[in-house]
């Protein structure tokens, strides 16, 4: 599944910076620059209030006992990493009830999901903080369950901040992995044939996002429809 990547358009531009779809096999496309800097810093502006909010981020423990290396917050739905399920409230934590999905994401999620040729109703936004050591083991993203899994309904994600070292591999753990630079302002769609691609973030790369945006680390956030999302 893993293989040579190509570039497939170039949309639009923005002061000077041009957008680009790279496709890395089927279902699996790199939005390189999907977002201006005004729309990053509005994103930023966002993340921060909802993390630091009535309903706060934290550190996963999953299964097992591992603590996670990111400060994570669940929007819509909570992902329960003990029991890798969603539910409403976060009963693997603090019993607070996942905050809801603003219109915004949900309609972010849309247009970037279009931007790659598919479609997307999240329910779920799963908002990630990377500090300077943040990384994500390679996984796959499985639990949103059998009907969406088996429509191939697309993870959209989306980036703000520093650079990521991202590792884009096929559906079997041992395939090999492709490292994709997912730089502020990046998404990154897969679906269909690529929905069960492992993948994870090996590193952040410091001090490499836009000076403007004032910040350090980096934030992510993915969407997906489980089979509580509307049909
Ligand atoms: O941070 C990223 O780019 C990947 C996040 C991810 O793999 C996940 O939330 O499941």
């Amino acid at each position: 599944m893993t293989g040579k990547s190509s570039t497939i358009a170039a949309p639009t531009s923005d002061a000077g910076r041009a957008n680009t779809l790279v496709q890395l096999g089927p279902g699996a496309f790199h939005l390189r620059r999907f977002l201006s800097l005004d729309a990053q810093s509005a994103l930023l502006e966002t993340c921060r209030a909802l993390m630091e909010g009535p309903v706060p981020a934290y550190v996963p423990v999953v299964r097992g006992g591992g603590r996670m290396h990111v400060r994570m917050l669940c929007l819509g739905r909570h992902w329960n990493g003990k029991t890798y399920s969603y539910e409403p409230t976060r009963s693997d934590f603090d019993g607070l009830p996942a905050p809801p999905l603003p219109e915004e994401f949900r309609s972010l999620s849309r247009d970037i999901a279009r931007a790659a040729g598919m479609t997307l109703e999240p329910d779920v936004c799963i908002m990630n903080y990377y500090d300077a050591v943040g990384r994500m083991g390679l996984h796959q993203d499985k639990d949103e369950g059998e009907r969406s899994l088996a429509l191939g309904l697309p993870v959209v994600s989306v980036s703000v901040g520093d650079t990521a070292r991202f590792l884009f591999g096929g559906t079997r753990r041992r395939d090999p992995v492709e490292p994709v630079l997912l730089e502020s302002g990046d998404a990154f769609v897969f679906g269909g044939p690529a929905r069960l691609r492992y993948h994870g973030v090996s590193r952040i790369v410091p001090g490499t996002a836009p000076a403007a945006l004032g910040v350090t680390g980096r934030f992510n956030l993915t969407f997906r429809q489980s089979d509580n999302g509307t049909p």
